[in-house]
């Protein structure tokens, strides 16, 4: 059976562009594999940000999980911090990813590019290893991204074959990313050259954006010169990001719901979107206000930490026998 880990970091009001990259999708997997999902919280401290909004972020964050149907008793939901294993094999992991290397993640060149070096913190650059470390504890095989991370799993690739080169092919597991197909990378609304993110929000839908505000939203996004709703990313980005959103609320390929707006004007098109992802996002939204008004995310973090952790410490403690650190309980 396929070990799936993914996560998301509680750095901001999560947008549609994480729902349809992300989060609509783990629950795809808790039925035909074994599911990990994080809340990635020891990443969201890599650029500053508030305690009680980190806070708040993290409940939300949990309590969306649930809200889109993933089942804590088939798939294990956790915080990174309540698993200290994440960090320790970030320490051992550290040594072996190199500075040139983490230096060209374009993640790292675009969250540091308006930032003096002495404001550019030591987790912001070394991202990627403790991102290795989150996947290669769980032995995962499959990890479910949007376009922006592939970078990041490749990069954990490379440590893992490193490793093994040197310790053993059995060292650690070899995961492969999985991107959807349609809707890896859902763009702004008003400027859809730019990628819709929660830390950069503008032109953003966030998931707990008013259904009057998210129609506005939809309504008001920049559209392309010409008339006729054509699936174009150079041409028209603007129609093409709300075709792929379209599409991926509605689980149809691009070219079916191409076909369906044929003859379509703008407004009509941009209307019939908005219909869309109002009504996804209107029952979404009533299951996560109950989640949390009861508090029931608490008991499946605390749960999920436990059954993460006896996985994390095994793959934990076979890396550092690998690199020669002395077990004292069975020396
Ligand atoms: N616009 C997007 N389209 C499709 N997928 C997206 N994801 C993020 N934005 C889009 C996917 O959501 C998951 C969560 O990723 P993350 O929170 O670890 O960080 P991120 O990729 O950097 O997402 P953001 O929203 O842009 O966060 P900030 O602004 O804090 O950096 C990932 O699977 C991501 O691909």
């Amino acid at each position: 059976m396929a070990r799936i880990l993914s996560g998301i970091k509680p750095t901001g009001n999560l947008t549609l562009g994480n729902y349809i990259g992300a989060l609509k999708h783990f629950k795809d997997f808790q039925d035909s594999g074994e599911v990990y999902i994080f809340i990635a919280d020891l990443h969201a401290l890599t650029l500053p940000i508030d305690p009680e909004f980190l806070r708040n972020n993290i409940r939300d964050l949990a309590a969306f999980y649930l809200a889109s149907g993933l089942d804590p008793k088939k798939a294990t939901i956790f915080t990174q911090s309540s698993v200290p294993e994440h960090a320790e094999l970030n320490a051992i992991l550290q040594n072996y990813l190199y500075m040139g290397e983490l230096s060209r993640m374009t993640q790292f060149k675009e969250k540091s590019k308006n930032m003096k070096d002495s404001a550019i913190g030591l987790g912001l650059f070394a991202y990627p290893v403790l991102m290795a470390a989150d996947i290669v504890l769980y032995d995962a095989d499959i990890v479910p991204v949007g376009e922006d991370q592939i970078q990041h799993v490749e990069i954990t690739r490379d440590v893992v074959n490193r490793i093994n080169k040197r310790y053993g092919k059995d060292t650690l597991v070899l995961p492969n990313y999985k991107i959807n197909k349609v809707g890896a990378r859902i763009m702004s609304l008003s400027d859809p050259t730019v990628k819709m993110s929660k830390s950069d929000p503008k032109g953003d839908i966030f998931l707990r954006d008013d259904m009057k505000t998210v129609r506005k939203k939809i309504m008001s996004a920049v559209t392309d010169l010409g008339s006729e709703v054509k699936y174009d990313k150079e041409n028209k980005p603007g129609i093409s990001n709300l075709l792929t959103i379209y599409a991926s609320i509605k689980e149809v390929s691009i070219e079916e719901a191409e076909a369906h707006f044929v003859g379509y004007r703008y407004g009509d098109f941009k209307r019939e979107v908005a219909d869309a992802v109002v009504a996804e996002l209107e029952l979404f939204q009533q299951r996560y206000q109950q989640i949390i008004d009861s508090k029931e995310y608490l008991p499946v973090l605390r749960e999920g930490a436990a059954r993460a952790k006896l996985i994390a410490s095994k793959t934990l403690k076979r890396v550092q026998n690998a690199v020669g650190l002395l077990d004292i309980d069975n020396d």
